[in-house]
């Protein structure tokens, strides 16, 4: 029988999925659940040690003996200070010392909890990583429980390994349970494991015959060579290589996410997935992962999961993936899965119904001159734009890394000091846009710069959200500040242009994308006011209803609902909340 406790149940089914065998036991109650359990169960070789310093230096001279993973276990009080001195050993000779610790769920310095002591902080060299499981109650928290144990238990023996930390927080004294539970085990591949031919034949055939696709979350500038790569791989594999506009992917077989889960909600999935890049800001791409095998590819080396259960880790250059799990023809895939996707999609046109976000996007992705580059604000700029397609030879990006609203003019900004010949463009809220807009008046500013400002008046986000209240305008979305960018884009040398409707702004869209970056002797700020209500409509329309949700609106958030540049009633708002 094994403990009750789930957390541990899926600590020790895993060590056995990586055969971990040799644990080392002091006494104590606060690991009893992980003790007992590892007591009664043949597989594991378990040893008894008092001395807390003496196990882990026990542990460390076995584990370097037999070249095999040591875990080793102790309960509260002080007993896993008496580690460091082992895992410090351990750490500067990369021995891989898995310390199981063990505490409370609810211990915290505010807490009068017998035998709790602090781990958040602990020394740099004692350990490559420090986990603490949660508490497990349901599949998320068994889910998120997993992938904590599989990144420790990698990074003890990936690239040359060392010792790690689990910490435990619940204890069961019940031990009850007959069988532990089915686990993942993420696989691990190194650039050596690539190079051996057996191994990437074994991989290739597993891919053989599969609907394959490449998922690419934000990615610096890929170079030709990485590009090639991919290219050479979905010629191979028929893939399907899934994007939006930070993928910085201008190569062949792409779907935009937007359009295949915003707009069309593609039942088609693939069965194996090939994940790379970093955080990916179009939310709906967790539509990718609802079946199919995840493979991700880690450059730094490092466990990152975006949704699902990651199969494989493949610690290497992602050159060097493509590369070799392309070079055998005779494993040609024998789906038409990037066809089959393309046609189900077909061609998107900007939606004309509503003067918003989306339209402006539609018809910007259109008109954009080739070769510029384009900064979008997160979130509804960047989501309106990845329903359309970009010309291959625009770059874009979208501040994801952190999801601030708090830069994009003043990156933006920046990368237009790049290339003072080539045109930047950015497509930027006006809650971030007034946030960051003191840049407009730094003195590099130069004319190859040329923003367009899409004014709803409040963060429209909120309102599209169709998890939140419908009563968000006053605080949530900010609504009712700071009117018009006009008087202070003048001011600080930039043409100003402004557009409140679909006439005015076909009108001048075509002048604002002139592909001469020498066109305009001064930077452009182009505002284009829009309303919530068309906001919603616009991204409703073309998502088929399901996307957002059309507000109704009462009292003094109907009153503001529509920005209309009237200074009269955005007074009135401010009265009435203003404290
Ligand atoms: C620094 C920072 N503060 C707050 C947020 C939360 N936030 C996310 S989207 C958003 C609204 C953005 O509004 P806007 O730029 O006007 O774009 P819209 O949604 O109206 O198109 C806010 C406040 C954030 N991401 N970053």
């Amino acid at each position: 029988m094994y403990t009750d406790d789930k957390a541990t149940l899926l600590l020790l089914a895993l060590l056995k999925e990586y055969k971990i065998k040799n644990i080392v036991i002091s006494p104590g109650t606060r690991n009893y659940g992980f003790a007992e359990s590892v007591q009664q169960d043949k597989f594991f070789n378990a040893y008894s040690v008092i001395d807390e310093r003496s196990a882990a230096y026990f542990a460390t001279g076995l584990a370097y003996e037999t070249g095999e993973p040591v875990v080793i276990t102790c309960t509260g009080a002080t007993a896993s200070r008496n580690y460091l001195s082992a895992l410090t050993e351990a750490y500067y000779r990369q021995l891989p010392i898995i310390a199981v610790t063990c505490g409370h769920e609810f211990g915290s310095p505010y807490n009068i909890t017998p035998q709790y002591t602090d781990r958040s902080v602990s020394q740099n060299d004692i350990k490559l990583c420090s986990v603490t499981l949660p508490t497990v109650i349901d599949n998320k928290t068994a889910a998120h429980c997993e992938l904590l144990i599989n990144a420790a238990l990698t990074k003890a023996f990936a690239r040359g390994g060392g010792p790690v930390h689990i910490n435990l927080l619940t204890l069961s004294y019940e031990v009850k349970t007959e069988s532990l539970p089915k686990v993942s085990k993420m696989d691990y591949y190194d650039a050596a494991d690539l190079f051996d031919k057996e191994t990437a034949l074994a991989l290739e055939k597993q891919l053989a015959g599969k609907k394959t696709a490449i998922m690419i979350g934000a990615h610096k500038k890929m170079g030709a060579a990485l590009e090639d790569a991919i290219n050479r791989f979905v010629d191979t594999h028929d893939a399907a290589v899934f994007v939006d506009h930070t993928s910085n992917y201008h190569g062949k077989n792409q779907i935009l996410t937007g359009q295949a889960f915003d707009i069309r909600k593609i039942k088609n999935l693939p069965e194996i997935i090939i994940d790379m890049g970093s955080v990916c800001g179009q939310y709906s791409v967790g539509g990718l992962y609802r079946k199919g095998e995840i493979w991700r590819i880690s450059v730094d080396g490092e466990v990152k999961q975006r949704y699902g259960k990651t199969k494989k880790l493949f610690d290497c250059r992602e050159e060097t993936f493509f590369d070799r799990l392309s070079a055998a023809s005779s494993f040609k895939s024998g789906h038409v899965y990037y066809r089959e996707l393309s046609d189900e999609i077909g061609v998107i046109e900007p939606e004309k119904a509503f003067f918003s976000n989306n339209f402006v996007s539609g018809v910007l992705a259109e008109k954009l001159p080739a070769g510029c580059s384009l900064h979008l604000s997160i979130l509804n700029s960047l989501r309106s734009m990845n329903m359309y397609r970009l010309d291959n030879s625009i770059d874009s990006i979208c501040n994801v890394g952190g999801f601030g609203i708090d830069g994009p003019v003043s990156t933006l900004v920046g990368q237009s000091m790049a290339d003072k010949k080539r045109l930047y463009f950015g497509l930027v809220g006006d809650l971030a846009f007034f946030y960051d807009m003191n840049i407009l008046g730094n003195r590099h500013v130069g004319n190859n710069l040329r923003i367009c400002l899409v004014n709803n008046n409040m963060g429209v986000e909120f309102r599209l959200n169709k998890l939140l209240k419908e009563d968000v305008n006053p605080y949530v979305a900010a609504a009712g500040h700071n009117g018009s960018a006009k008087a202070w884009a003048e001011s600080m040398g930039f043409l100003y242009m402004s557009a409140a409707n679909e006439e005015e702004f076909m009108a001048q869209v075509g002048e604002f994308c002139h592909p001469d970056s020498g066109h305009f002797k001064q930077p452009v700020l182009f505002e284009v006011f829009t309303t919530p209500e068309n906001e919603v409509g616009g991204l409703n329309d073309i998502c088929g209803g399901s996307s957002a949700r059309p507000k109704k609106c009462s009292g003094v958030a109907k009153a503001l609902s529509c920005f209309i540049p009237d200074k009269q009633k955005r007074r009135e708002f401010r009265k009435k909340h203003s404290h």
